[in-house]
C-alpha cells in the first residue's frame, strides 16, 4: 500500500484502513516505517480535532467495562468514539488485552466505534509513541473522542498523561484512606477521579472513598491553574454517572480551550515527543553500536576497576566518532 491510497481511505473514514495504517505504524520493519511517517506527514493537517482521554486504574478497577457503558453513551450522543488500550505488562502476561477486547464486544460492534488494543513491543517509549501516532490516525479518521486506556502499573500512567488533554483516574470504591497503593503522584495527574463500581453493595462505600479522595484532592497541589479535578462516582454495570462524567469533561475542555492552556499544552507535548524520540534512537544507536565493548565496560563499572565517569566518556568518544 501506499501513504497517498492508505491516507485517503483513513480520510474517508474507513476503520479497515485505519487499522491497517496503525498496524503498519507498530511494525518494526524499515519499509514499513518509511509509508507510516510519510502517511502521518499526509494527515498531520487533520488531525488536533478530538478531546484526548487517557484512563488509568489498577487493574480489575473496571476501565474497560466503563469505557465500553461510557463510549457508548457518547456514540448516542452523536459522537465518534476511539479507543485504544495501551498495556506495557502484556508481552509478558500475554496480556489481558483479548479480555479486554470480548469486555467491549458491544460497543465495537457500533459502526462509530473503532477498538484497538496496542501490544506493547517492549520499550515504555515505544508504547507511547505508537499510541500517541495511533491516536493522531484515529483524528484523521474523524474520531472526536479518543480515549486511551492503560493499566496502573506506574511509568504507563506518566507516559500516557503526557499525551493526553485529560487524565481520568479510576480508583475502587475499596477504602479511600491508604489511596489503595495508588502512588500520590498519579493522584497529582489526575484532572478527574472516578470512583467506579457504585452501585450494590459498593455504594456506601463509594460514597465514603469518594469523599476521602475529594479530601486527598484538596491537599494537593492543584496541575491546572484554570481547573480543579474533582472525584464522580460511576457504576458501568448499571450505568450510572456517565452524564456527570461527561458534563465534566466538557467543562474541561471548555476552560482549557478559553484560556489558552489547550493548545500550550499540546505543543509542550509534540516538542517533548520530539526530544523523546531523539533520546530513544541516540540511545539504541549508541547500544547497537559496539555492544560488546559497551558490555565489558558496563561490567568494568560494577567490578569498580574503572570509573563510571571515565567509561562514559571513552564509550561516548567512541560513539562520536
Ligand atoms: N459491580 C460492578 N462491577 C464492575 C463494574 N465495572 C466493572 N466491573 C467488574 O469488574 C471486573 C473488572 O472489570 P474490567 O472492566 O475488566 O476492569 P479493567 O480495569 O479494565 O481491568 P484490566 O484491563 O485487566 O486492568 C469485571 O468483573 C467487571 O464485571 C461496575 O460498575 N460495577
Ligand atoms: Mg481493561
Amino acid at each position: 500500500v501506499t501513504a497517498d491510497s492508505l491516507g485517503k481511505n483513513i480520510l474517508d473514514g474507513q476503520r479497515r484502513a485505519l487499522a491497517k495504517a496503525i498496524t503498519l505504524i507498530e511494525s518494526r520493519r524499515a519499509d514499513h516505517q518509511v509509508t507510516a511517517q510519510a502517511l502521518l506527514a499526509r494527515l498531520l493537517p487533520h488531525t488536533g480535532n478530538a478531546i484526548r482521554l487517557g484512563i488509568t486504574g489498577a487493574p480489575g478497577v473496571g476501565k474497560s467495562t466503563f469505557i465500553e457503558a461510557f463510549g457508548r453513551y457518547l456514540i448516542a450522543q452523536g459522537r465518534r468514539v476511539a479507543v485504544l488500550a495501551v498495556d506495557p505488562s502484556s508481552t509478558r502476561t500475554g496480556g489481558s488485552i483479548l479480555g479486554d477486547k470480548t469486555r467491549m464486544e458491544l460497543l465495537s460492534r457500533e459502526p462509530n466505534a473503532f477498538i484497538r488494543p496496542s501490544p506493547s513491543g517492549g520499550t515504555l517509549g515505544g508504547v507511547a509513541r505508537r499510541s500517541r501516532e495511533a491516536m493522531l490516525l484515529c483524528e484523521a479518521a474523524g474520531y472526536d473522542v479518543v480515549l486511551i486506556e492503560t493499566v496502573g502499573v506506574g511509568q504507563s500512567e506518566i507516559a500516557v498523561s503526557d499525551m493526553v488533554d485529560m487524565f481520568l483516574l479510576m480508583l475502587s470504591p475499596a477504602g479511600g484512606d491508604d489511596l489503595q497503593g495508588i502512588k500520590r503522584g498519579i493522584m497529582e495527574l489526575a484532572d478527574l477521579v472516578i470512583i467506579n463500581k457504585a452501585d450494590g453493595e459498593l455504594k456506601k462505600a463509594a460514597h465514603r472513598a469518594a469523599a476521602d479522595y475529594q479530601t486527598a484532592l484538596g491537599l494537593m497541589r492543584p496541575k491546572q491553574a484554570c481547573w480543579t479535578a474533582s472525584v464522580m462516582l460511576a457504576s458501568a454495570r448499571e450505568n450510572t454517572g456517565l452524564y456527570q462524567v461527561w458534563e465534566q469533561i466538557q467543562a474541561f475542555e471548555l476552560v482549557m480551550k478559553n484560556s489558552g492552556t489547550l493548545v500550550k499544552m499540546r505543543t509542550e507535548q509534540a516538542r517533548a515527543w520530539m526530544w523523546s524520540e531523539i533520546h530513544d534512537r541516540l540511545m539504541t544507536a549508541f547500544q547497537d553500536s559496539h555492544p560488546e565493548r559497551v558490555a565489558r565496560m558496563e561490567q568494568a563499572v560494577a567490578d569498580g576497576t574503572v570509573p563510571a565517569t571515565a567509561a562514559a566518556q571513552e564509550l561516548l568518544q567512541d560513539f562520536l566518532k
